[in-house]
């Protein structure tokens, strides 16, 4: 006999959609039960295994009636903080500028940079926080925040403190990403190697040296970086010890995945203009493909990432908000999801993988991502059926519970513990 298990949360009467390979399609447990323990999964299995009555085995005990129970949601790719917006540059490029175009005249990137510069911490953390709340709202217990809009040593430091200082204040785990080499910042034009020359020295010094980054980002694009340039930033990421990843192929193939392969980088992300050259070279070196619908959509592309050749290549596939104030402006990772099926024709099973089981991939975060003993106990109770429900609908919230590190940090789809 066990001997009466003394768990802090027990679900039970739920569909478990576990997300584990290789099993049922979802890892899908009916009529299962899932305690919690401290910051862990202390069981998981059908209510017909447990060791006793629910009410008997733990300090608060939940019945679901057949609501769905996931992994917490993991937003892989932002640049959720920044200041100011771009919505003026929308109506231009509704006018027919192009996203390339803007940039070239000093626009994009370069005017958030503007904008970010001329915010103190506090004006940073407070533009920051109602889109973190957002996401939130939708499960999402896991975000990915990087810098890229300070391009001088104390700004791109500030922004990385910002999202530090969001993963203290909010019951959400927050990876940072420092991404110094986005933009040439205009002090620097006609002088791209120079500014590069900074990123690599200085200024990613005084980020590693102050514990702000989990990882290392590049924008590998004819209006970003070129690829010599983007290998001397892995070089110095490398050489620090800091994993890499990279924006490659969004506008353009510049071959920036099998250089990111080469570095063996965590993610390459957009993709929309990779070939099977670059595909097999993520495969060989275990790099996942993080896909950014939002960006595709906002941007009105046309060129769609090779979904085939991920599948037959086994390289995981990732979707994330790309949340950011001129291609994406996306603050819904379940309205990623149903795009990923509409506009990249995933399947809803791909896209919930997309967002659990492979973000944690993503970020290299293997402690979570799937519904398993001894995993941490992030999770979500949805108010549907099915998980394919979480893809189908648009534009609806069904979060009722989200658990985070063991605790319950809504419930009933309201914050109990946001400010
Ligand atoms: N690619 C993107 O889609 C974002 N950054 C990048 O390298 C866009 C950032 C922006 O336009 O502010
Ligand atoms: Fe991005």
């Amino acid at each position: 006999m066990n001997p009466s298990p003394d768990w802090d949360l027990l679900w039970h009467s739920a569909s478990l959609v576990c997300m584990n390979e290789g099993g049922a399609a979802y890892g899908l447990i009916e009529n299962g039960a899932i305690a919690v323990k401290d910051e862990e999964i202390a069981w998981i299995g059908r209510v017909s295994e447990l060791p006793g009555p629910p009410e008997s085995l733990a300090k608060e005990v939940r019945e679901e009636h057949g609501r769905c129970i996931t992994p917490g949601l993991i937003d892989s790719h932002t640049h959720l903080v920044y200041a100011g917006n771009r919505a003026r540059e929308f109506e231009m490029r509704l006018q027919g500028a192009t996203y390339e175009e803007l940039a070239k005249a000093g626009g994009g990137i370069l005017s958030t940079v503007k904008a970010t510069r001329n915010a103190n911490e506090e004006e940073l953390l407070q533009a920051s926080k109602p889109r973190l709340k957002s996401l939130l709202a939708e499960g999402v217990t896991t975000v990915e925040i990087k810098s890229g809009y300070g391009l001088e040593v104390e700004t791109e430091c500030q922004m990385l403190k910002v999202a530090r200082r969001l993963g203290r204040e909010f019951p959400v785990h927050v990876s940072t990403s420092f991404l110094g080499a986005h933009a040439l910042p205009l002090e620097f034009q006609g002088r791209s190697d120079d500014y590069i020359d900074l990123v690599c020295t200085e200024m990613m010094q005084e980020v590693a040296k102050q514990g702000l980054a989990d990882a290392v980002d590049a924008f590998c694009e004819g209006i970003g970086f070129s690829l010599p340039q983007t290998e001397r930033v892995f070089q110095a990421a490398r050489n620090l010890g800091i994993p890499v990843k990279l924006h490659a192929e969004q506008l353009s193939d510049l071959k920036g995945a099998r250089l990111a392969a080469e570095y063996g980088a965590i993610s390459a992300d957009h993709l929309e203009y990779i070939e099977e050259d670059g595909v097999r070279a993520m495969s060989e070196s275990g790099t996942v493909a993080n896909l950014l619908p939002g960006a595709f959509y906002f941007l009105r592309e046309t060129k769609l990432p090779p979904m085939d050749l991920f599948r037959s290549y086994g390289v995981p596939v990732v979707l994330a908000t790309d949340c950011n104030p001129g291609s994406s402006p996306a603050e819904s990772l379940l309205m990623m999801m149903n795009m990923g099926c509409t506009l990249f024709r995933m399947t809803p099973e791909e896209t919930l993988a997309g967002v659990t089981r492979n973000a944690a991939k993503a970020l290299g975060l293997l402690d979570r991502g799937v519904l398993a003993t001894g995993r941490r106990a992030d999770l979500v109770v949805w108010e549907v059926e099915h998980p394919a429900e979480l893809s189908y609908r648009f534009g609806v919230n069904p979060c009722r519970t989200v658990v985070q590190s063991g605790n319950i940090v809504r419930d009933q789809g309201t914050s109990i513990q946001l400010n």
